[in-house]
């Protein structure tokens, strides 16, 4: 959290289902392993990958955007860029200019993920008194329209597919209602490669249920696969559809289950 003053502040630790909805937390009488590990950082708006919100800078002509930094990573790609700022006020709009590095490259395709920390806008969450109101990612070309948008008061993330060496927009707003006494918030960001793509040439056969495109497992660490794809649902008539095919790997039975989480 954003601290408010200067001095003495205390850490209280407890298992996830001791302060939110247990069925939201893995069964603690299953847990076998009770340790626990504690980092704290000092996020200095000095460091290239760490963004501090600095007025003005809701101009829409953005001249006072502030600049998102890339750290390189040794193992590839970037660390964590770290983006905070304050709501000084219900209206007040933050704009953050961003610029992904043409090196190194991202395959299949460069993607700009923007995810937001867990919060609830009381004391129960990351301590600010409010939630993201909207994260808008923007192209200078055209800011009527905005390439990815996401509402975090209703739950979501921005990974979308970027041009790299190109100049984006990041809109961050409160959201409007009522101004509580600390709303600060916290975005993390990060390019990637993002999911394999649909096969273009399978875009019309996928469309039926008898002809799914086959996708392709990941053995997870723990047991099971994991399928990955990142497909379009692009405009026309009749309006596509896609089937994609998880061929189960051998020892698959019917104890297995599937869970789906999708984003668009
Ligand atoms: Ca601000
Ligand atoms: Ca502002
Ligand atoms: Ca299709
Ligand atoms: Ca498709």
């Amino acid at each position: 959290m954003i601290l408010e003053d200067i001095g003495d502040y205390y850490l209280r630790v407890t298992e996830c289902a001791v302060v939110i909805d247990p069925a939201s937390c893995a069964p603690s009488d299953a847990i076998v392993n009770l340790d626990y590990r504690v980092g704290i950082f000092e996020l200095d708006p000095a460091t290239a990958d760490v963004v501090a919100d600095q007025e003005p800078n809701d101009d829409a002509t953005m001249l006072n955007a502030d600049l998102l930094g890339y750290v390189s990573n040794p193992n590839g790609g970037f660390y964590l860029t770290t983006v905070f700022g304050d709501f000084s006020a219900v209206t007040d709009v933050d704009v953050y200019s961003f610029t992904v590095p043409t090196d190194p490259s991202f395959t299949p395709q460069p993607v700009a993920n923007f995810l937001v920390p867990y919060a609830t806008g009381t004391d129960d969450g990351n301590g600010s008194t409010t939630m993201i109101g909207q994260i808008a990612l923007v192209d200078p070309a055209d800011l009527t329209t905005a390439v990815a948008l996401i509402e975090p008061t209703k739950g979501g993330d921005i990974g979308a597919p970027i041009q790299t060496g190109m100049e984006y927009y990041l809109f961050v707003q409160h959201p409007g209602i009522t101004a509580g006494t600390r709303d600060f918030y916290f975005i993390s960001h990060v390019p990637t490669g993002g999911n394999p793509l649909e096969d273009p040439a399978l875009e019309l056969t996928n469309s039926v249920v008898a002809t799914p495109e086959p996708l392709t497992g990941v053995p997870n660490g723990g047991g099971g696969e994991s399928y990955f794809v990142d497909a379009l649902l692009p405009d026309g008539t009749p309006a596509d559809e896609d089937y994609f095919a998880l061929p189960m790997p051998a020892g698959a039975d019917s104890t297995w289950t599937v869970n789906v989480a999708c984003g668009a």
